[in-house]
């Protein structure tokens, strides 16, 4: 048995947005593991029902499913020890934690405030109702509500930033002279808003442009290859 990781797809099954599955998908890349992708939409609850919960990446490794991009990493690192650490040790692994949850709290947080809404026209339509009323209630108010003023509110979002901005003065990576999960997660979130939204997160002149730039270009091109919204509205 190979290696499986149910990806969320949008109406075209070629469009894998998800944050989450981005960031396990680097790291497969980065441990020079192969795999294979499921597309998977909101709705199809019963496709993961097998591994006790509702949410994507659902890895499979031949007997071993692993559910949660973190789980799944450390799962990665766990098992893979001979393959490139994705955290340079076991010291890097706890401090990358503190990352996970930067990263999913201001980085994932910010973004959603600024894009949510532009995720609707890439679901498949028996996922739109679902993702509409879920990230409504989220919120607490209409996704168009949450995004209006998004010209200032991109502003604050970038300030937020500022932790990352002073690490990458000094290096290219948050790994250091490479990339690692460190990296991954952050550029997770940027992945996912490249695929659904045009909307610009980042100014040119930002020291984070040029290191999303450069993890586009990781593991071959990996994430830069992805067909993205406007891959597929232009045809
Ligand atoms: N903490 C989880 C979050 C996973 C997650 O929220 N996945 C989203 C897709 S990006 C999902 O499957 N949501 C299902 C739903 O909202 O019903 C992780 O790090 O993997």
């Amino acid at each position: 048995m190979g290696r499986l990781l149910y990806d969320l797809a949008g109406a075209d099954e070629r469009l894998r947005f998800s944050p989450y599955c981005w960031r396990v998908k680097m790291a497969l890349a980065h441990k020079r593991l192969a795999f294979e992708t499921v597309p998977w939409r909101f709705t199809d609850r019963d496709a993961i029902a097998f591994s006790g919960q509702s949410k994507v990446p659902v890895f499979m490794d031949g007997e071993h499913t692993v559910t949660d991009s973190w789980a799944i990493a450390t799962y990665l690192e766990d098992t893979y020890p001979d393959r490139p650490s994705l955290f340079g040790g076991p010291g890097g692994q706890a401090v990358t934690r503190f990352m996970n949850s930067w990263g999913d709290r201001i980085v994932m947080g910010g973004i959603a405030a600024l894009i949510v809404a532009d995720v609707v026209p890439n679901l498949a339509e028996r996922d739109r109702d679902y993702f509409i009323a879920s990230r409504e209630k989220m919120f607490g108010k209409p996704l168009d509500e949450v995004i209006a003023g998004r010209d200032d509110g991109v502003k604050a979002f970038r300030a937020s930033l500022d932790p990352m901005r002073a690490v990458l003065r000094h290096q290219p990576f948050m790994g250091g002279a490479h990339p690692l999960y460190a990296d991954y997660i952050p550029f997770g979130v940027f992945q996912w808003a490249r695929c659904v939204s045009a909307f610009e997160l980042l100014a040119p002149d930002d020291p984070l442009w040029t290191w999303r730039e450069r993890m586009l270009d990781q593991h071959d091109g990996l994430a830069r290859k992805a067909i993205t919204r406007e891959a597929i509205t232009t045809g």
